[in-house]
């Protein structure tokens, strides 16, 4: 009796924890929709002691009509930009652009040495295994807020 009584109570911390596994996934998963625009793989990293600037990188779905990122904030920063990486003269360098196109049923990425989000006059360090916080506001889908993953690896590069 004692026994077939552990072995249940073995098989709820079982699914107990597949729920928590499940959830932790899930919330690392940070995807989030709005209309027809699906948001994902997004991430940024951590940030070295005295480091005021941090890029952010993500991928946009576009299941609908053409749109475009116009622009995105978050509190842990005092501005977000639109930043992309090109080339001038024999030199990468990066510059602001005013928006970025979600070409209509296409997908966007900003990664490093591409399109990319600049966080700046950052409010505190970016920690690793935490997430940032950030909205997103696209010209005809809207408003959408995400937390990002805050990734260790590649610490100290910005792009
Ligand atoms: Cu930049």
């Amino acid at each position: 009796m004692i026994k077939s009584n552990q072995s249940l109570v073995l098989k709820m911390l079982v699914s107990t924890f597949g729920a928590v596994f499940f959830l932790v996934s899930s919330v690392s998963a940070q995807s989030a929709k709005v209309g027809g625009l699906e948001i994902e793989d997004a991430f940024t990293r951590a940030t070295a002691p005295g480091q005021q600037v941090a890029g952010g990188f993500l991928k946009i779905e576009n299941k609908g009509a053409a749109d475009q990122l116009i622009s995105a904030s978050s509190p842990v920063a005092g501005e977000v930009q639109l930043h992309e990486m090109a080339m001038e003269g024999n030199v990468m360098k990066m510059r602001q652009v005013k928006d970025i196109t979600v070409p209509a049923n296409g997908v966007v990425q900003l990664k490093p040495g591409g399109y990319h989000l600049m966080f700046l006059n950052l409010k505190g360090p970016f920690v690793a295994d935490q997430t940032v916080p950030l909205k997103l506001k696209f010209a005809k889908a809207g408003e959408v807020e995400i937390k990002m993953p805050v990734k260790v690896m590649g610490q100290g590069k910005m792009h």
